[in-house]
C-alpha cells in the first residue's frame, strides 16, 4: 500500500513485553503546536493502553523540532529513562529551512539513539502543509504519535 494511504496507527500488538516498569521520555516541539499536541495525545494514550504506568511518562517541551536532538540527549543520558519519543512537525515552506531542520533532527535523533544505546524515536511529521499534518495527527491517516509510541514499545520488547 502507498504510504500516503496507510493509516499510521495500524499496528499489531504481537510480542510486546511487560511495559509496567519501563520509563518513557516524550519531547514535544512547540512549533505547529495544534499538530504536536495531537501527536502527544496519541503517543500518551498508546503508551497507557499498552500497560505503561502514568507516572513513568515524562514530558518535556522544546521550542522547535531542531531542539529535539539536544532534548533527547538530556533525556537519554538519564539512567532511569528506557526510551525517548521525539514529536515535532516541520511544514514545508518556501525556504530551505525545512531541509536543514529535517536533516538535522533526523541525524541528531539517530546519533543520540546510538550513543546511549536506547530507542530514540523519530516522531516528526514533514508534510507539505497543515492539512496533511492534521491528517496524520489524529485525522484520516491516523496519528503518527501512536506509531511513535508503539515503535518505542516494540524496540523495548526485542
Ligand atoms: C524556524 C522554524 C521554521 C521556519 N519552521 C519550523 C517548523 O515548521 N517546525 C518546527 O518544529 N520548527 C520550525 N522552526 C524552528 C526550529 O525548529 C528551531 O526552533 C529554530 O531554528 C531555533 O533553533
Amino acid at each position: 500500500m502507498s504510504s500516503s494511504l496507510k493509516n499510521l496507527s495500524d499496528h499489531t500488538a504481537k510480542n510486546i513485553g511487560d511495559m509496567s516498569g519501563k520509563r518513557f521520555g516524550i519531547l514535544v516541539s512547540e512549533w505547529n503546536n495544534e499538530v504536536t499536541e495531537s501527536l502527544y495525545s496519541g503517543a500518551y494514550e498508546t503508551l497507557i493502553s499498552n500497560g505503561v504506568n502514568r507516572d513513568n511518562i515524562i514530558r518535556k517541551d522544546v521550542p522547535g523540532s531542531f531542539e529535539l536532538s539536544l532534548g533527547a540527549q538530556w533525556m537519554a543520558q538519564q539512567d532511569d529513562i528506557d526510551a525517548v519519543i521525539c514529536l515535532g512537525c516541520v511544514i514545508q515552506g518556501e525556504t530551505r529551512h525545512f531541509d536543514f531542520i529535517c536533516n538535522a533532527v533526523a541525524q541528531g535523533v539517530t546519533d543520540v539513539s546510538l550513543k546511549y544505546n536506547k530507542p530514540v524515536i523519530f516522531g516528526v511529521l514533514t508534510p507539505n502543509n497543515q492539512k496533511q499534518a492534521l491528517d496524520r495527527a489524529g485525522g484520516k491517516h491516523g496519528n503518527k504519535g501512536d506509531e511513535a509510541a508503539i515503535t518505542a514499545i516494540k524496540m523495548l520488547s526485542i
